[in-house]
């Protein structure tokens, strides 16, 4: 309950800000976008990882107004970014319990309609987890989202419950690739394997493959021979904020 009334604080008076980590396009070698991730400054100056207090959000259900907070401002630095020449992608986490509420196609136009963000620039990234919970009712806030024209992700593809016959279900435009198959990758020929094979799958079936936690050089090397198409990991960049991502933007374009 303590925590509760923090996180409610931390809200009221800005104590939230975004870092951006940018992703990569193995087709063009050209910056596609970034992912927006939330972190909290604590009132004695450490910062929280999302991991460490966004549970606790779900459980109070404040999450709702973090994800909205979030939402809001990723597409005004996309905007921001767009101000300056940069053409690219923002994406936004979306927590399944905000997708349980069900008003996410409606808070996304309100978003961009305040924010004058084309909403091709707008990607929400749902966990695999999150989408086969309750792929109907999902999946049609999925279409929606896809018919305003904002891309949808697939997050921490490959360690939730998609049998491959749900796969099929899945309406989105990218799958992100788990980075506990992209860890091994250079030492381990299964996880190879297993990576290979989602990315065909994914292509035969008409998503973009994302890997994320792309550390190493070796890594890129067989992501890229395996026709991976976007990156995003520390090799590239660590979360950076605002004025750092676009000083590496303007560095990479
Ligand atoms: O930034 P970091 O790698 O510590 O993030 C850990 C996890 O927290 C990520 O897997 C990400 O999905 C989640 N996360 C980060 N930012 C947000 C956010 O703004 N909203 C939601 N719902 N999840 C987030
Ligand atoms: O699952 P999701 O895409 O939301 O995860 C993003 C999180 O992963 C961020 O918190 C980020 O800090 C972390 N991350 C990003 N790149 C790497 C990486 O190359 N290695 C590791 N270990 N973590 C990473
Ligand atoms: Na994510």
């Amino acid at each position: 309950a303590a925590l509760d009334i923090d996180l409610r604080n931390a809200l009221a008076t800005q104590q939230f800000f975004l870092q951006f980590q940018p992703q990569v396009s193995l087709l063009t070698g050209k910056l596609s976008g970034a992912e927006a991730l939330v972190r909290w400054r604590c009132p004695d100056g450490t910062v929280m990882p999302p991991d460490t207090f966004l549970p606790y959000a779900e459980e109070s259900g404040l999450i709702a107004a973090i994800d909205e907070w979030v939402l809001s401002q990723a597409c005004h630095a996309a905007r921001r970014w767009h101000d300056s020449g940069m053409r690219l992608r923002i994406s936004v986490n979306m927590s399944s319990a905000r997708f349980a509420q069900r008003h996410i196609p409606a808070l996304v136009t309100r978003v961009l309609q305040e924010t004058g963000l084309e909403p091709r620039y707008l990607d929400i990234e749902l966990t695999e987890t999150a989408v086969m919970h309750d792929i109907e009712r999902v999946g049609s806030d999925l279409a929606s989202l896809r018919s305003l024209g904002v891309s949808v992700s697939i997050d921490d593809f490959g360690v939730g419950y998609s049998s491959l016959r749900s796969i099929k279900q899945l309406r989105a435009d990218r799958l992100k690739i788990d980075r506990d198959f992209v860890r091994n990758l250079a030492v381990s020929g299964s996880d190879r394997a297993i990576l290979r094979t989602i990315i065909h799958l994914g292509h035969e079936l008409d998503f973009e493959v994302v890997a994320e936690g792309v550390e190493t050089a070796d890594q890129l090397t067989i992501l890229r021979a395996e026709r991976c198409d976007e990156v995003q990991g520390f090799l590239f960049a660590r979360p950076m904020s605002m004025p750092d991502f676009m000083a590496y933007a303007q560095r990479f374009c």
